[in-house]
């Protein structure tokens, strides 16, 4: 197994919502999922340093499907749809909500999670239950506190400890500062998810 892993390899491999498609549940992968919109397609791609490997956009809602990128054979990243996204019609909503559940749940190679919240608005109602969720799940978490060039560096950092204060205490989580644009993070975010992607057996095993 290799030590480290080159997260500017990232190829596409497949988008899909229904289980039967996805990628052979081998080896490791990091999922990231997160309210519509707070930029984790933006992530995967400051990430692997490729401008669109994920597909981003200023309408919400963007990604609907399952989205599966390989870092090396066996290695991959997972785009979910976003949640929480008030235009999304009723019954689309629930399938998705449907679909993630039974990802999160049953995926052997899911090693952790990566749940970008806006740094202007994060710990939303449903990003906590997500926390409850992965909680429940026994899924290790990674915040990024994402947009955080939209505030002073000072004003930053306090939402970072305030987060770290109120909320990470009571989850296997952990959180840190993220900027697409000015790729604050970048290389905090590769260190941590190589640590779950190059450790551990499968779950449940
Ligand atoms: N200023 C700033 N804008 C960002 C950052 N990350 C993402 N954005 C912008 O936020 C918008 C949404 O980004 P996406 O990466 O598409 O968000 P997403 O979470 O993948 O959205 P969905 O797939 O729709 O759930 C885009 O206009 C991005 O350019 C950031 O760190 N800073
Ligand atoms: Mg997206």
């Amino acid at each position: 197994m290799q030590d480290t892993i080159d997260f500017r390899q990232a190829k596409f491999l497949l988008s899909s919502l229904e289980r039967k498609d996805w990628v052979e549940d081998a080896g490791a992968e990091v999922a990231f999922v997160g309210r519509s919109n707070v930029g984790k397609s933006s992530a995967i791609n400051a990430l692997t340093d490729q401008k669109s490997l994920a597909r981003t956009s200023k309408t919400p809602g963007r990604t609907q499907l399952l989205v599966f990128f390989e870092l090396l054979e066996n290695i991959r990243l997972v785009d979910l749809p976003g949640y929480g996204f008030a235009k999304t019609p009723i019954a689309v909503r629930n399938r998705w909500q449907e679909k993630i559940l039974e990802y999160l749940s049953q995926r052997k190679s899911l090693r952790g999670l990566v749940i970008p919240m806006d740094i202007r608005r994060p710990f939303t109602e449903l990003d906590q239950l997500m926390m409850a969720w992965t909680d429940e799940l026994q899924l290790p978490v990674h915040i990024l506190l994402t947009k955080a060039d939209k505030l002073s560096r000072g004003k930053a950092q306090s939402v970072l400890f305030d987060v770290q204060r109120k909320w990470l205490g009571a989850y296997d989580a952990s959180a840190q500062l993220f900027s697409a644009p000015k790729r604050t993070g970048v290389p905090e975010a590769r260190e941590k998810l190589g640590e779950w992607l190059l450790a551990d057996p499968q779950r449940g095993t």
